[in-house]
């Protein structure tokens, strides 16, 4: 049977990028995969703590997580949805599969070094961006000694957490996008050396070796900076629209994106970034309207930028109408049910995490 397994990490209420690259993509999955996949969603809390978070915000976050997942449209009866942390099989794979994972082979991984260098960024601003700046463009991050002293273990390990999370559920697809293909690579790998070291020949398989469900590619890019991607954790929230945010406010983030002074609407992601995520993004909350974002951009190539930036405030506002209401009712409705929900995901999947951990204790010379 097919098992897919994906997650997200708890870091703030999810923007447009984690909706139309992740959120929607897993909705979809859910309707149209037949009865018998089994679909798990995590809040990968652990993983956000390779990033300083305050525990009071933390704590805030991981409930609006659960409450975003459920109003988009997942639903528990037909996914199992739960905390990383409240599984705690999470962390004892982690360091079983840690203990064969290649230092070298993790540190050659690019978009885990884009993300140390984005966590320093973001945790250790000035010298550390300094000691960035000195490194040459292929260069591991660890190769600074500042860099050496900065970069926690958790951080420098996470792809070692990730395979954890999805080797745990027997998982055979994971919906990621092309950045995140290296990390399931390694998953891949870890799961195959594994076997290979310890299966022994007549049982069943291990661990099941998964495989990527490519997500079309769908990079939002931030409304204040449209070279860089839409982030939760960037500091300027005008960069980014929440899927909860207000029909008012939407409009004022969209009147202040960041376009350009050529006149008119086009399609060019390298010259026109800002004006092309816009476009992109109406093609997105209404796919129906157009083939594809040339053909959009084309249909409205005379409209003022103005103007551009108030149909996209109307569509993003239809799409979204929805869910921020299903929030709102989640989050000042009553809370034990928002618990229990949580409570019944985490059973649900440690149930699953503890049959595989008995096999891989088993295999290791742990059982009982
Ligand atoms: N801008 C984006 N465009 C398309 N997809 C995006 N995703 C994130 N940003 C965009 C997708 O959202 C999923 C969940 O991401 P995550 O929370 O695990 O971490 P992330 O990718 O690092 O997302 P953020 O919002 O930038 O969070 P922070 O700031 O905490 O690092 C992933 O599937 C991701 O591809």
């Amino acid at each position: 049977d097919e098992v897919i397994f994906s997650g997200i990490q708890p870091t703030g209420v999810p923007h447009l990028g984690n909706y139309l690259g992740a959120l929607r993509q897993w909705v979809k999955l859910q309707n149209e995969s037949s009865p018998d996949t089994i679909l798990l969603f995590s809040i990968v809390d652990l993983h956000a703590i390779t990033a300083k978070q305050d525990p009071k915000q933390l704590a805030i976050w991981r409930k609006a997580m659960l409450a975003s997942l459920l109003a988009v449209g997942l639903d528990p009866k037909r996914c199992i949805i739960f905390a990383q942390s409240s599984v705690k099989q999470h962390a004892e794979l982690m360091w079983i599969l840690s203990c064969s994972a290649s230092m070298g082979y993790l540190s050659r991984m690019t978009q885990w070094k884009a993300r140390i260098i984005d966590r320093m960024m973001q945790n250790w601003s000035a010298d550390i961006l300094q000691s960035k700046l000195a490194l040459p463009e292929n260069a591991s991050p660890l190769q600074h000694t500042a860099n050496k002293d900065a970069v926690k273990l958790g951080l420098f390990s996470y792809p070692v957490l990730q395979a954890a999370d999805i080797l745990l559920y027997n998982t055979t697809h994971v919906p990621v996008g092309e950045d995140q293909a290296q990390h399931l690579e390694f998953s891949r790998d870890l799961a195959i050396g594994f076997n290979h070291l310890y299966a022994s020949e007549n049982s069943t398989p291990l661990l099941v070796v998964p495989q990527t469900l490519l997500s079309p590619a769908k990079r939002v890019m931030s409304l204040s900076s449209p070279t860089k991607k839409m982030s939760k954790s960037d500091p300027s929230p005008k960069s980014r629209i929440l899927i909860t945010d207000s029909n008012e406010t939407i409009h004022s983030k969209l009147r202040m994106a960041i376009t350009d002074s050529i006149e008119g609407v086009s399609y060019d992601r390298g010259k026109r970034p800002g004006v092309s995520n816009l476009v992109d993004l109406i093609y997105h909350f209404d796919e129906s309207a157009a083939a594809s974002p040339e053909e959009l951009a084309a249909d409205m190539k005379d409209l003022s930028l103005k103007a551009l930036k108030e149909r996209a405030a109307y569509k993003i506002n239809l799409g979204l109408r929805e869910i921020r209401s299903q929030y709102g009712e989640l989050m000042s409705g009553d809370q034990k049910q928002l618990i229990e929900r949580a409570e019944d995901g985490a059973k649900r999947a440690e149930e699953i995490a503890e049959a595989t951990m008995k096999r891989v204790r088993n295999a290791i010379g742990m059982g009982l």
